[in-house]
């Protein structure tokens, strides 16, 4: 990065001003590398000599820390970093990471960060077939726009507890958002978001249960955005979209004034907020830091479904979604006026507060809920007066986590820190009492965004471990040319004083992860596809229509140019060795695993044919291509299932 365009990001080498509380670590020590106590000092030492750039010095270091490593992996438990999970162990959460620009959610356990899978959602993937598969392109839709920009994974809770049922997230680029399975971990739907543009915040109402998915529409366009008002902003407009989680249809809109930014729910199932950091309606950056304040708008839920079933709402262009108008001054929405830029918002776990982060200004606005109830109930007139207090807290505030003891861990970006602070005390020094809020400032690496807590948006905060999801490593990790990790970094958070534990080298960018506990999973995730699973229904559907049982038949139908190839696959043999078809056909293969066993996956790849995909134990894929190549072409098992997987393979012949 370079100074000119970020004169406010310190140099992260250079140690930053003393902290109000707790000790401070300075460059903190890298405890992946600390692995007994006898290298304590020299990893220490040589760390140190790391961040100054003394690549030599690291490069021991690595080596020595390495075979420390191997050598205690054995050994007891005692001296072993926090974040230590031993062989054959499982870890304690499901980090459901966003995989950003890759368009595809990933998978990890926690402690210790180990990624344990990927989920294609908006992105093709050649592992899975996401993309290649009849069944997977059912969910993308017929203009699969290739990939996404993931930011904001959540998942439906049922009264502000993790029910395991879905994880939504939205898609930037395209305006999207997905819900993912959680007992298969697969995508199922897609639903394209009308009349707004870069759909940014996501969240899911909370109570009684998810219920519906929030999401930001960002940036303002025209409405219907047609060719019309092109350079006209003053015409330009978005809108908050309620989408229902159980049908994925988008139960309603609502036009706003601004536009708008992250999103939030209460505890109560009352109320969606959103921050708004363009109140200007500008469309350059001059323009929207004009102001000194910007707003968190709440929208209240039961009004607008009130306004919806008397018919108070319009529709825009070939969209039937019910479009309500929100504006500033409407009795549906309220404008908390705070300053400046806002970015994160996020809820307390005790369902009292939400916070909003400012970006531009040094603080956070912690509005509390109750106050919103008596606004909406014409108690008082000034919107401000929800905001209970508003801490200054540090450079760059971008988003806030809880550990259910009354505490908040606030990122942020330009400090390149993490600051703990008291919620409690915080409003009391807001009230005039002499009390210091902040507890601990704690250097990240480098630059962080979204911070998560363990089950920190949930009732069930535990307040053990935090994630920094920082979006630069510099200097942190061995060199991977001009496009570096993030670094992902763990902080135990358990006691007094935050402690980083290990750092996490990731591909750009998980802007937001969530930190479940395995006890919410554990008994809802599959290990088999149920052989009558809707992912694949409709196939099998298909063939039974053509008499085909995809279970136990191999046969070749053909209906025309049509040609429908069935076979099951079984260690370590297809049903087919091979089958034949004509230049031009139309050929759709569906292939079954009837191997019932746990971790028995095979693929289906036609050499030269660009059709790969995945059938796990139980499932049926198919996929369809025109045979426009005469000749012979292999069909292959691609993944490792059998001794004699290599000879897990026949031949598609191709007549001329
Ligand atoms: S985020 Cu989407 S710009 Cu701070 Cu929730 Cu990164
Ligand atoms: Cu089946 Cu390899
Ligand atoms: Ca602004």
């Amino acid at each position: 990065m370079s100074d000119e365009t970020n004169h406010n990001v310190r140099d992260p080498t250079t140690p930053p001003a003393a902290t109000p509380a707790g000790e401070q670590p300075g460059n903190p020590a890298r405890r992946k590398f600390i692995r007994e106590a006898a290298v304590v000092g020299v990893a220490g030492a040589a760390g140190l000599a790391l961040a100054a750039c003394g690549k030599q010095e690291a490069g021991k270091v690595a080596g020595s820390a390495a075979t420390s490593a191997a050598a205690t992996t054995a050994s007891a438990a005692k001296g072993l970093p926090e974040d230590y999970v031993p062989p054959g162990q499982l870890d304690e959460y499901f980090g459901i990471w966003s995989g950003g620009q890759s368009g595809e959610i990933r998978l990890l356990g926690l402690p210790s960060m180990r990624e344990l899978m990927r989920v294609p959602v908006f992105n093709p993937d050649f592992t899975i077939g996401w993309g290649v598969t009849n069944e997977s392109k059912r969910i993308l839709g017929p203009n699969f726009p290739p990939g996404g920009d993931c930011h904001h994974p959540h998942m439906t809770q049922t009264d502000g507890h993790y029910d395991g049922r879905y994880v939504f997230i939205n898609d930037k680029a395209h305006t999207r958002v997905a819900r993912i399975r959680c007992d298969v971990w697969r995508c199922d739907r897609i639903v394209d978001v009308p009349n707004v543009q870069a759909i940014h915040g996501l969240r899911v109402q909370r109570a009684p249960r998810t219920g519906y998915v929030f999401a930001n529409g960002e940036d303002q366009v025209p409405s219907p955005n047609d060719g019309r008002d092109l350079d006209d902003p003053k015409k330009y407009q978005t809108m908050f979209s309620a989408i229902d989680g159980d049908t994925m249809n988008v139960a309603w809109q609502v036009i706003v004034d601004g536009n708008l930014d992250n999103t939030e729910a209460d505890y109560a199932g009352k109320y969606a907020a959103s921050t708004c950091y363009n109140s200007e309606g500008g469309v350059t950056l001059a323009e929207m830091m004009q102001a000194e304040r910007d707003w968190v708008v709440v929208f209240n839920i039961a009004r607008i479904e009130e306004a919806v079933k008397k018919g108070d709402f319009k529709t825009i262009g070939s969209s039937k979604v019910p479009v309500v108008d929100g504006r500033h001054g409407s009795p549906l929405t309220m404008y908390i006026p705070i300053p400046k830029n806002p970015h994160g918002i996020n809820a307390s776990p005790d369902g009292k507060y939400v916070v909003a982060n400012g970006k531009l200004s040094p603080t956070v606005s912690i509005i509390e809920w109750a106050k919103i109830d008596d606004w909406f109930d014409g108690k008082f007139k000034d919107p401000r007066d929800a905001v209970v207090a508003e801490p200054e807290v540090g450079l760059g505030p971008l988003h806030t986590a809880y550990d259910g003891r009354g505490n908040a861990y606030t990122t942020l970006f330009i400090d390149s820190q993490i600051v703990k602070w008291n919620i409690a005390d915080a409003i009391a020094a807001h009230g005039g009492k002499k009390v210091n809020y902040l507890r601990q400032k704690l250097d990240v690496a480098y630059q962080p965004g979204h911070n998560h807590s363990s089950m920190g948006e949930t009732r069930d905060a535990d307040g053990k471990w935090l994630v920094s999801l920082n979006k630069f490593s510099k200097d942190r990790f061995l060199p991977t040319g001009p496009l570096h990790p993030d670094n992902d970094q763990l902080i135990d958070i358990s006691g007094d004083t935050m402690k980083l534990v290990a750092d996490g080298p990731v591909y750009a960018e998980p802007h937001d992860a969530v930190l479940v506990h395995k006890r919410f999973l554990m008994d809802k995730i599959k290990k088999v596809w149920d052989v009558n699973d809707p992912f694949f229904a409709e196939t099998v559907a298909l063939a039974k229509s053509q008499g085909v049982n995809v279970r136990s038949d191999n046969k070749v139908i053909r209906q025309g140019k049509k040609v429908f190839v069935y076979m099951t696959s079984a260690a370590p043999v297809f049903g087919l060795t091979d089958f034949k078809v004509k230049k031009g056909d139309e050929v759709t293969v569906t292939v079954t695993n009837i191997d019932p066993i746990e971790d028995v996956t095979h693929g289906f790849c036609i050499t030269n044919y660009g059709i790969n995909f995945e059938i796990s134990p139980g499932a049926t894929a198919s996929a369809t291509f025109t045979a426009d190549k005469p000749g012979v072409y292999w069909y292959y098992c691609t993944f490792f299932c059998h001794a004699l997987h290599m000879e897990m393979k026949g031949r598609m012949l191709v007549e001329a």
